[in-house]
């Protein structure tokens, strides 16, 4: 029989930016491409352990060959319902089996799947249509569908898992996709699917990864974890998060045959339930819920025995957390620096405790190039904090469609700049210290905003800190810490700002980082993967009378 033929999917090439064929040529040498589409991550496990359990959510579970075979029936639905081979297409799911179903089905079907948050609306979801290209919604929100088929009409197809208004994920009979033309023989070096930029400005931005790279990312990650079929994953965060997606999260665990399970419902008494009931060994979370969890395993009565690796990255881990949550679960923690345009560290399972608290972890691939620099380009010397620019085999060299964006994220030479600030310790780890742009000028000394929110955790009273810039006509901006007092502490209990002054002070922090305000809050505002959103933050008490605020003394600055 001729070999089937590739589906022509040569368009997702406009606006692309490919590695440069020197770069590639080397990341093949070095055997990080392995030519294969994404799906076959799937087929290959199936074929391996057809009978093992591979995804569960509350109301089922499929094994390898059920998978297989629903994601089979699944591309041949999309395609028989008039879907094209390399169309882009709106995934916008919550957390379930059905999530894993339509996302591999989209893939064998040679779909390109657009990996939006349950969080984002129609005007964060018809921006990602418009630019991809997308010719179709599949998730589980029919209102946001209808509104964005009306907003972006080249949504033509709508499917709606479990509603009535539209049309369910469709079924075919699998034989269909044996055609001559088989939709899942990719160009691995083409994009697989789209992952959203993790920003609080402005809206997301498509991130194309490709076959190839999103392979070896599941493929490295799973062996940093030291992933094996008897594994179970907990999928507690969003799953088209590139975290709990690819790191190595649901694509990890196909590339051993492990168990994935899925929850929308990260908070400890779920969550706690399923690791029990599940016999969880690894999951991932960002530190605001590796906290709660923490302070959680006081009063849920769990066995969480099982958890063998709890993920905790996507914002800074304070030390102090790290500290307890190893202590509360048993050294468990990995920390872990990522970002959706690619480079992801990973502390190492075999690092001393200290390191790994201390560390946000070290680049998970020898062909990772990281280079830190000062405001003005140059590489500062290890210890020093500079901007973390980046460029590797599964970082991504530009945007996809996004011209204008890419000549200031990326360096000439293909180097990403990820905007975060860090510092190399002598182990070759890294340690993140904040935003570039995440700095307080006042009076005229820049001040990090997390150097003082880090020593505001220490303080028994506080569960969170976030400390912000506000306008300010004397001091240009004055620093404004925000609390959320721990449960543990009655309300009353709040420090005031001449007691955070004191305490801070206490610790050594110079004058001119001392919080002019500070004001409690019972929450704090998160984006769409549960980080810390500070621009909303800032517009909340943008105007705001900061109730029960003492203005500080200012204090001279030298
Ligand atoms: C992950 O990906 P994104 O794209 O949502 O966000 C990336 C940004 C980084 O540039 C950095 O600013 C921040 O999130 N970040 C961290 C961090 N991990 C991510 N900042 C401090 N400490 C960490 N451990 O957030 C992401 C993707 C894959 C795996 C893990 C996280």
């Amino acid at each position: 029989m001729a070999q089937p033929t590739p589906a022509p999917t040569a368009h997702l090439a406009t606006g692309f930016v490919p590695h440069d064929p020197d770069a590639l040529q080397r990341y093949r040498a070095a055997g990080v491409v392995d030519d294969a589409p994404l799906w076959g991550l799937l087929e290959d496990a199936a074929t391996r352990t057809p009978h093992a359990p591979a995804v569960s959510d509350p109301d089922r579970s499929l094994t390898y060959a059920e998978l297989a075979a629903a994601a089979r029936r699944r591309a041949a639905g999309f395609l028989g319902a008039g879907l094209t081979p390399g169309a882009p297409v709106i995934l916008h799911q919550n957390n379930s089996a059905a999530f894993a179903v339509n996302l591999l089905g989209l893939l064998r079907a040679g779909l390109v799947p657009v990996m939006s948050l349950p969080a984002h609306r129609v005007t964060e979801l018809a921006h990602l249509a418009e630019t991809a290209g997308a010719v179709a919604y599949v998730g589980d929100a029919p209102a946001i569908a209808s509104a964005l088929s009306d907003r972006v009409p080249a949504v033509a197809a709508v499917f709606v898992e479990g509603g009535d208004s539209h049309p369910a994920p469709p079924d075919a009979d699998p034989a269909s996709l044996s055609s001559d033309v088989d939709p899942g023989a990719v160009d691995p070096q083409l994009p697989a699917l789209f992952l959203v930029s993790g920003g609080t400005t402005g809206l997301p931005k498509l991130i194309a990864r490709t076959h190839a790279d999103y392979r070896y990312n599941a493929r490295r990650s799973a062996e940093i974890a030291e992933l094996t079929a008897r594994d179970v994953y907990l999928v507690a965060l969003p799953g088209a998060h590139n975290f709990p997606l690819c790191c190595p999260g649901l694509f990890g665990a196909l590339t051993v045959g492990a168990h994935t399970v899925f929850t929308d419902n990260p908070s400890p008494d779920n969550a706690f339930e399923i690791i029990e009931r599940h016999g969880v060994t690894v999951t991932a979370l960002v530190p605001a819920l590796a906290q709660v969890w923490c302070a959680a395993t006081e009063w849920e009565p769990a066995d969480l025995s099982s958890l063998r690796l709890l993920q905790v990255g996507g914002a800074k881990l304070a030390h102090p957390d790290a500290v307890a949550i190893d202590a509360a679960l048993g050294d468990v923690v990995q920390q872990v620096f990522g970002m959706a345009e690619g480079l992801i560290c990973y502390t190492r399972l075999t690092d001393p405790r200290a390191l790994v608290h201390e560390s946000q972890g070290a680049p998970m691939s020898e062909l990772d190039e990281v280079r830190i620099v000062d405001p003005d380009g140059h590489d500062v010397a290890d210890g020093v904090e500079g901007e973390l620019l980046t460029r590797g085999p599964y970082t991504i060299r530009g945007y996809y469609r996004a011209e204008e964006h890419n000549a200031r994220s990326f360096t000439a030479d293909g180097f990403y700049r990820s905007g975060d600030r860090v510092r190399r310790l002598s182990s070759g780890h890294l340690a993140v210290t904040g935003r570039i742009k995440d700095t307080i000028v006042r009076a005229g000394e820049n001040v990090a905003a997390d150097d003082i929110e880090e020593h505001l955790l220490a303080h028994p009273a506080v569960a969170q800190a976030a400390v912000v810039g506000l306008p300010d006509d004397a001091l240009g901006e004055r620093i404004c810490a925000v609390l959320v007092i721990s449960s543990a502490v009655a309300a009353s209990a709040a420090p005031s700002l001449g007691e955070v002054r004191g305490f801070l002070a206490e610790r050594g922090l110079a004058t001119f980082k001392l919080p002019d305000t500070v004001c409690t809050r019972s929450s704090l505002p998160v984006t769409a993967v549960g980080k810390i959103d500070k621009a909303a933050l800032r517009r909340a008490l943008d105007g705001d009378a900061l109730d029960g605020d003492q203005p500080a003394d200012l204090p001279s600055v030298q």
